[in-house]
């Protein structure tokens, strides 16, 4: 029985462990039984994937998300994107890499056509056996006439909640439904489906639109009661003598944020809705415990911190992410992570579970082992719709420090900020700008280190 399950035209059993040096471009066939042996004990994968939300104060409103993945899995309180925008994160957490490494560097039609299908987590575990599902976005301005590579079945879209335009399977289509809800019914069939060969694990990859502006909540949550926005001290930070200008310049009504932002909350109630969906189908198929979940989105957002609406700036609460991480037996339940975790270890934990290897190797680290970096680097190369931005950052472990190049690409000046985390976590005050000399780090190996990892590769990053 498993034998006919395993044998899908796809057994080509890449990167398994020890196999992998040479098969980069290549990779061997492996007879079915034998990749059915190696396959014996791979967990399913789930990865769902958010639009922008950002990790302080938005779970608050996903109870059964939290109890799902939080409440029977480890939570990430120091996670990042390493590239705080969409589709340079995306790529990230499909390929265990860096931006400057996948070069998929902004959101433009142009980046997304640098994406290389060759190096993807849906690649590794396609050829390994796993029928592969990717429900929701993809890559930003993905062409809907292309069909997303070693995916078994698709429903992709680009952006939107309502009449907005899918590639189901090949077929390209206007979709009525909210697009939340009409991701979460294809994810539900596509596990159902997995049933039909049920010896075989799968990969489903799920990317709602929520709670991406515009945020368009459904009537049923248009109205629905959101807690009140939690204000830090960053929260309108007055004196911002010590930032770029671009942040003085981009001061944002309180008003609006308030708005914006509940609109946001309820687009992700959807989400939830999406999650009890997902996860009462794999409990009534019995696979929840066989699966490796991970909940996250693919950068932050700032609600009013140092005045700013905003992603893609280098300040915490645009590159912290939520990331909580499910898989009974394997992970500790209701566990906090604090290590230094980021967008480009998903793809190289979910490796490691499945026992493959990947070749090139990833920049990233699998979660699973005791692995703890010491610093990571935050990279942004200058979207023109997020005012150009250039930065560069090492951001240390918590209570450390975060020091940011930013670069103006048409004089070539740079602002360099460095924040002390430990006395100061909410980044109130650059050292460097505070117009005290005295308490100035040296900046000359921070700088240094920072273009070195700007440069890094697989085990040369950090
Ligand atoms: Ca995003
Ligand atoms: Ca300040
Ligand atoms: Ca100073």
């Amino acid at each position: 029985m498993g034998l006919e399950k395993r044998s899908r035209s796809k057994l080509w059993a890449p990167l398994v462990l020890g196999l992998s040096s040479l098969a980069a471009l290549f990779p061997p066939v492996v007879h079915g039984s034998q990749a059915q042996e190696l396959g014996a004990e791979r967990p399913n994968i789930l990865i769902i994937v958010t639009d922008d939300q950002r990790s302080h104060g938005t779970l608050a409103v996903m109870p059964r998300t939290k109890e799902f993945f939080q409440d029977r899995g480890v939570s990430f309180t120091n996670a990042v994107a390493t590239t705080p925008l969409c589709c340079p994160s995306r790529t990230s957490i499909l390929t265990g890499l860096y931006a400057h490494n996948h070069n998929v560097r902004e959101n433009s039609a142009t980046a997304t056509a640098n994406f290389n299908p060759q190096l993807s987590l849906q690649r590794y575990l396609d050829q390994a056996g796993y029928q592969t599902g990717l429900f929701g976005k993809f890559l930003n301005h993905w062409d809907l006439s292309q069909n997303p590579e070693y995916f078994d079945r698709w429903s992709v879209f680009n952006y939107g909640y309502w009449k907005s335009q899918f590639n189901v399977d090949g077929v390209q289509q206007t979709v009525y439904q909210y697009s939340t809800d009409f991701v979460a019914s294809q994810a539900r069939a596509f596990l159902e489906g997995t049933e039909t060969a049920d010896d075989a694990p799968w990969f489903m990859y799920v990317a709602p639109f929520a709670p991406h502006l515009p945020a368009r909540p459904k009537p049923l949550y248009k109205s629905a009661a959101v807690p009140e926005l939690e204000r830090n001290p960053a929260t309108f930070e007055q004196d911002l003598s010590d930032k770029p200008p671009y942040v003085a310049n981009r001061q944002e009504p309180i008003a609006d944020i308030e708005r914006r932002r509940a609109k946001q909350l309820r687009t992700l109630m959807s989400v939830e809705d999406l999650i009890a969906d997902v996860a009462e189908t794999m409990n009534v198929h019995n696979e929840a415990s066989e699966t490796l979940a991970f909940f996250m989105s693919d950068n932050g957002f700032l609600w009013g911190e140092h005045g700013l609406w905003a992603k893609g700036v280098p300040y915490t609460d645009s590159t912290e992410i939520p990331v909580l991480m499910r898989w009974p037996g394997h992970v500790a339940s209701g566990t906090v992570d604090d290590r230094l975790a980021a967008n480009i270890d998903i793809a190289p934990t979910v490796l490691d579970a499945a026992g493959l290897a990947p070749s090139p190797p990833m920049d990233g680290r699998s979660l699973l082992g005791g692995d703890e970096r010491e610093r990571v680097l935050l990279e942004m190369f200058g979207s023109k719709r997020y005012g150009g931005l250039q930065w560069s950052s090492t951001r240390s472990e918590a209570g450390g420090y975060q020091y940011v190049e930013n670069y103006d690409p048409e004089t070539g000046a740079r602002f360099v900020e460095y924040y002390d985390l430990g006395a100061d976590p909410f980044q109130l005050t650059n050292l460097l700008a505070d117009g005290f000399p005295l308490n100035d780090p040296d900046t000359a190996p921070l700088s240094a280190q920072l273009l070195q990892d700007m440069h890094c590769s697989a085990g040369s990053c950090p």
